[in-house]
């Protein structure tokens, strides 16, 4: 057994809600029955690579907080650096019980001068990562390609007015679905950090959006051409970097993928900070992903309503994971996605273990969400609400409608007829949020 990198921190363990330990899980049982179903084979934990391992805790106005011992003595971007942070990475997975991790190609190894140069960091992480996950049985939930930080992808990647850089980004996506694949990874996410513009005067909106189809079409071809099984993910966000992303939120990414006929080969990866961020709460971008049979994933944390970006803060909100859940129960549970804590620890909490104490916290928050949903479903006076609502859509006049068979003139007459409607009821909003409440 290697020396441990967290030697204060013993593996958490479920103590059920009256323990007082800190390091102990509350409510997240990971063997616990739900729905006949146990929470972890519901929740599919994931731990990011990029906040926990890369997080500085710098801001624009200061430089970065956190302690991390495991990274002493090497230098910040080197090579020696990343390979210090795999162990550790995985000491964290594993005290968790977190099944799955998430990665972005240059989190994992430093850019290098050159392109092949770079593939060969990452050649010699991905040898440490297989190491790690066959001692820990830590496994891949996605992988995806860093292509935002460079100064070469300043005008975006796939949608970069430069030519050179659509292709530079192109290399990247596909080394990065070929570790992908060599590491087992269940998906493949597509999150299009500065696949959008800063103002429309220098903008050729269309060409962007043509060139970003055909790039994702190469990817469908690519995926194909190598065999690799996961799924593929968008990941909406309507803003930051840019001013305007195009895959702006789960409605725009769907219509993106109709047009350039792409949506049967992706999924989206739903995060709560990019719903608020694009005006929306985290279940109504869950609910319209699932209408169009297209909820993959998501990503775990949630944002500031008073500050404008996103913080990327851990989920600690039970409504929120409750209404998470009660979707995703709904949808049937994942299949290749998991809760992907895409979220770091704020500047403040600086020592190691404020890691494990944010990913307990998140846990812990999504099992309550867990049960409470399956609660209310178990209960069925929500549901039966909304069954109830539309109650005159399974008469014969719903019927035919929903069916295609009447139109306008025939609708006409049944109105003529009717007078008036006289059979409206209460939506009950206020009554159905008590209900909701009995469970919290
Ligand atoms: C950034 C995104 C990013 C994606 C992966 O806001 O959340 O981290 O999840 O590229
Ligand atoms: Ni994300
Ligand atoms: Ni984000």
């Amino acid at each position: 057994m290697a020396k441990s990198l967290l030697p204060n921190i013993p593996k958490i363990e479920f103590a059920g809600s009256k323990s007082r330990e800190a390091f102990t899980f509350k409510h997240y049982n990971p063997t616990e029955l739900v729905e006949g179903k146990t929470m972890k084979d519901h929740l599919r934990f994931s731990v990011v690579y990029w906040h926990t391992m890369c997080g500085t805790g710098s801001d624009m106005f200061g430089w970065g907080t956190a302690v991390r011992p495991w990274e002493k003595g090497t230098k910040a971007g080197s090579l020696e650096q990343a390979k210090r942070r795999v162990p550790a990475f995985f000491e964290i997975c594993d005290k968790l019980g977190a099944p799955f991790y998430a990665f972005h190609d240059r989190d994992l190894a430093p850019h290098a001068k050159t392109l092949s140069e770079s593939n060969n960091y990452l050649d010699q992480i991905v040898e440490l990562l297989k190491e790690q996950m066959q001692q820990t049985g830590v496994k891949l939930l996605w992988g995806t390609a860093q292509n935002f930080v460079h100064p070469r992808y300043m005008h975006g990647a796939a949608t970069s007015c430069n030519v050179d850089s659509f292709a530079f980004a192109a290399a990247q996506v596909k080394k990065a679905m070929e570790v992908t694949k060599e590491l087992d990874g269940e998906g493949y996410v597509f999150w299009g950090g500065r696949e959008g513009y800063s103002t429309l005067m220098n903008t050729n909106l269309k060409r962007e959006m043509d060139h970003l189809g055909a790039f994702m079409h190469m990817a469908v071809d690519y995926k194909k051409k190598i065999g690799f099984k996961g799924s593929f993910y968008i990941e909406p966000k309507p803003k930051e970097p840019t001013k305007h992303q195009y895959d702006s939120d789960a409605a725009a990414c769907l219509n993106f993928l109709r047009e350039y006929d792409l949506l049967e080969h992706f999924k989206l990866n739903i995060e709560t900070n990019h719903a608020t961020l694009a005006g929306h709460t985290m279940q109504h971008e869950l609910e319209v992903a699932s209408a169009a049979g297209a909820l993959g994933s998501i990503d775990a944390n949630m944002g500031d309503l008073f500050l404008g970006w996103d913080t990327d803060q851990f989920p600690t909100d039970i409504y929120l994971t409750t209404q998470c859940m009660l979707t995703i129960l709904k949808h049937g549970g994942f299949t290749t996605g998991g809760t992907n804590f895409d979220a770091k620890v704020r500047r403040e909490s600086f020592e190691p273990e404020d890691l494990i104490h944010a990913h307990i916290a998140g846990m812990d928050t999504f099992a309550r969400g867990l049960k409470i949903a399956a609660a209310i479903r178990k209960d069925g006076r929500i549901d039966e609400f909304v069954k109830n609502r539309y109650r005159t859509w399974d008469g014969s006049l719903g019927q035919k409608i929903e069916n295609g068979k009447v139109g306008f003139s025939e609708l006409e007459k049944h109105a003529l007829k009717l007078g008036e409607v006289t059979n409206l009821e209460s939506g009950r909003q206020e009554y159905l949020e008590a209900i909701f409440n009995e469970f919290i």
